[in-house]
């Protein structure tokens, strides 16, 4: 779901062979790499440890556990009612009915006018890409709020950027169809220090695709070395590749009802969103360090709201 800022090996295509391109991808992927651990151990995220460990946010008992939690073993689970009202989750289930109505009724006009992505196409966006987005929006104003990033900068020990924000409609599989893509186990690319919500706007059960994860896989966990996490790692290991390493019965699968709120260090190995039956709607958010940003991947939007008017951290976050 992340876009790589280095497009060089493509430029480099229109010229030369297709040896020489492959050279160019390798090339760049080794400029990435180097970019990032000067970013993660030199130069921006050392900065924002400093800044963190400068003016430290207290956390309450809810934010404190669920950080404890993703710590020891990468996820926590929280209903969005622990850390806002409950007139901020009927804004969220509004949100939610508008999207689903104009979903379902461009997939029944055929589907030219949906939000998806090349590869993803089960996965139905409401803002994706380049969106322009504000407080006005309800789960843009969760994520950028200091409910949530202080857990994310005390989980990442720095001032992290908020980075990808946005709403899915899973698309139901018909039958036979392979899992794919982000349905298969893996480690997410683009960041160690790395914080994901994801916001269940339906009820999920077994066969709508509920998002699954290894508990101990996070970076520093039991599970960290196999196939361990780089910058721009492939890890799609095959079910049984995977199950070679790790026991299927140490997976976890979220079965939960809606307002379930997953905190989770996708480095560590996940999937979802094979939904096999009924469309599986969540929100989701992503935390992630600066020397992210600095290499490997783009902010999905752009504030439309007033910078100055934030407190620090936040600015920082969404800037
Ligand atoms: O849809 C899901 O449950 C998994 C999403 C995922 O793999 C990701 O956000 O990295």
């Amino acid at each position: 779901m992340h876009r790589q800022k280095t497009k060089f090996s493509h430029r480099v295509n229109r010229v030369f062979s297709h040896r020489a391109n492959g050279m160019a991808k390798a090339l760049e992927r080794r400029g990435i790499r180097a970019t990032y651990e000067l970013h993660d151990r030199v130069l921006s995220n050392r900065k924002s440890r400093r800044t963190f460990a400068h003016d430290r946010p207290e956390l309450d008992e809810v934010q404190e556990r669920i950080v404890s939690e993703v710590d020891g073993r990468g996820y926590s689970v929280v209903t969005f009612g622990d850390l806002f009202p409950e007139a901020h989750w009927r804004e969220i289930a509004s949100q939610r009915d508008r999207f689903v109505a104009e979903t379902e009724a461009d997939l029944a006009a055929g589907g030219e006018n949906v939000r998806v992505r090349e590869g993803k196409e089960f996965v139905v966006r409401l803002h994706s890409y380049g969106a322009e987005l504000g407080l006005d929006d309800p789960w843009f104003r969760a994520c950028a709020s200091r409910r949530m990033l202080d857990v994310a900068n005390a989980y990442l020990q720095m001032w992290s950027k908020l980075e990808y924000v946005d709403v899915w409609y899973s698309v139901p599989q018909p039958p036979g169809a392979q899992r794919v893509s982000s349905q298969r186990w893996h480690r997410d690319y683009n960041d160690k220090h790395l914080l994901k919500a994801f916001l269940y706007l339906v009820d999920v059960d077994e066969e709508m695709g509920p998002f699954q994860y290894v508990p101990g896989s996070q970076p520093g966990g039991p599970y960290a070395d196999a196939w361990a996490w780089r910058p721009l790692g492939e890890n799609y290991p095959t079910e049984e590749e995977l199950e070679e390493r790790i026991p299927r019965s140490a997976s976890h699968a979220f079965i939960g009802p809606q307002a379930t709120l997953i905190f989770c260090n996708t480095a560590g190995f996940h999937r979802g969103g094979f939904s096999t039956t009924k469309p599986r709607i969540l929100a989701t958010a992503t935390y992630s360090s600066p020397a992210s940003l600095a290499s490997l991947t783009q902010a999905s939007y752009r504030f439309t709201g007033s910078l100055d008017e934030l407190d620090a951290p936040t600015r920082f976050a969404l800037s």
